[in-house]
């Protein structure tokens, strides 16, 4: 999708414009390619100790516009698909869906190299396809199934999706928790002078806890290539922003980093800002961004999502930002695709999903066995309050 992605349509240069360029960005715009169109924003960007932001225009192209769309709409559907078979009781456990952020992680992940690092919290499905882990929709189904074929092998479920071979860290259960870690990892980036940076995902509600603020301070000191991304997108569980917030811009949170809060329902406009932070944090270090947001579904499958909020809203959101929406609107625009092409793609997705459905229902549970492996590296027996249940029989600990 990479690579669909960098190669270039055939298509005559054209200027879509929305409205007006930000006048913070002050260094010449670059021109687009002949096969290439411009697409200007509208908002200005929130920035914080920085004086000049992101470009306030993206260059895009057919091929690109399809790669995304292509691949948000299969985030959108595997999600769909999880949540029927939830309802069916196929899939148990927990179960948080991405549905409506779409455009945060492929933007984002846009702006990324394979050799770059991730980490993000439970709603972790749409990252393992942006993340491109050779992940397919069969492996993240399969998962959710808790079948062997799936991505973390059956034992991960849904929140701790995980892929080590290409720098995905999952996947955390722990509100915030991932932040530290994801900081460590970009220590270990300056450290093995590798030149690649780490991103953090966390939520609104995470970024009130102060394990958010030390490792701010950390990361500052050391001078890490960590990018902060805070997905703000309006609730923590039940609780809106406004309630569970002093101040909810979330991009000026730290008051010596630089922050950036931008609209991510855009995914043209996430890359922009996913470009400018890598830069940033391979040369100056540290970046705050504040993606603003919204998660169509409950918190997870046991909220049906419209106790603390209306029906209308929700529905408003879908009728006017929707991230899938836009992109086809862009295509359609610039005379990139038919309504009918872009139907044809959504069937093809909808055929692979339903198709990784299939295989996961009739595939493998992990076997008895496996409950003791991928435990420690070394996949070392007896596991502390595990042991004496082993092979069904009582053994006795030796700890
Ligand atoms: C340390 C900890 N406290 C509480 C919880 C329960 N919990 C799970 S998700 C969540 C809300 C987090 O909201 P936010 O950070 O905005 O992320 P979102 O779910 O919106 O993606 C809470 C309180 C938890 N998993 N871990
Ligand atoms: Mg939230």
């Amino acid at each position: 999708m990479l690579s669909q992605r960098l190669a270039r349509a055939r298509f005559g240069q054209r200027t879509f414009s929305i409205s007006r360029v930000n006048n913070l960005a002050k260094k010449a715009a670059p021109k687009p390619g002949p096969n290439e169109v411009t697409v200007k924003f509208e908002k200005p960007y929130g920035l914080y100790l920085l004086e000049e932001g992101p470009s306030m225009e993206a260059i895009t192209s057919k091929e690109d516009l399809l790669g995304f769309y292509r691949e948000m709409s299969l985030m959108r559907r595997i999600e769909i698909a999880a949540d029927v078979a939830y309802k069916q009781k196929q899939i148990r456990g927990f179960l948080h869906l991405y549905n409506g952020q779409e455009a945060v992680a492929a933007g984002l992940e846009a702006a990324l190299t394979p050799s770059d690092h991730v980490i993000t919290a439970y709603r972790c499905h749409a990252h393992m396809v942006s993340r491109r882990c050779n992940t397919t929709a069969d492996s993240i189904l399969a998962e959710l199934f808790g079948k062997q074929s799936g991505c973390s092998e059956g034992k991960g479920g849904s929140m701790h999706m995980y892929n080590h071979k290409t720098n995905f860290h999952g996947g955390n259960g722990i509100v915030g928790a991932q932040v530290p870690l994801g900081t460590g990892i970009a220590f270990s980036q300056k450290l093995l002078n590798t030149g690649n940076v780490c991103m953090a995902y966390y939520g609104d509600g995470a970024a009130n806890q102060g394990q958010i603020f030390e490792a701010y301070n950390m990361a500052s000191i050391w001078k890490l290539p960590c990018i902060f991304i805070c997905e703000n997108n309006t609730y923590a569980m039940g609780t809106s922003v406004e309630r569970s917030s002093a101040t909810t811009e979330f991009h000026s949170r730290s008051h010596f980093l630089p922050g950036i809060q931008f609209d991510g329902m855009n995914v043209l406009q996430s890359r922009e800002v996913g470009r400018f932070a890598v830069e940033h944090a391979k040369t100056k270090g540290p970046i705050v961004l504040e993606a603003k947001t919204y998660r169509y579904k409950g918190h997870s499958m046991s909220d049906p999502g419209i106790t603390y909020r209306t029906r209308d809203e929700v529905d408003g959101v879908r009728e006017t930002r929707d991230p899938i929406d836009r992109v086809a609107r862009y295509l359609l625009e610039f005379g990139f695709a038919t309504d009918a092409e872009l139907k044809a793609i959504n069937d093809e997705v909808k055929a692979q999903v339903d198709e990784a459905v299939r295989k996961a229902q009739t595939a493998e549970v992990p076997k008895p066995e496996e409950l003791f492996t991928d435990v420690y590296v070394s996949n070392e027996t007896p596991i502390r309050g595990t042991e004496q249940w082993h092979n069904g029989f009582a053994v006795p600990s030796s700890y």
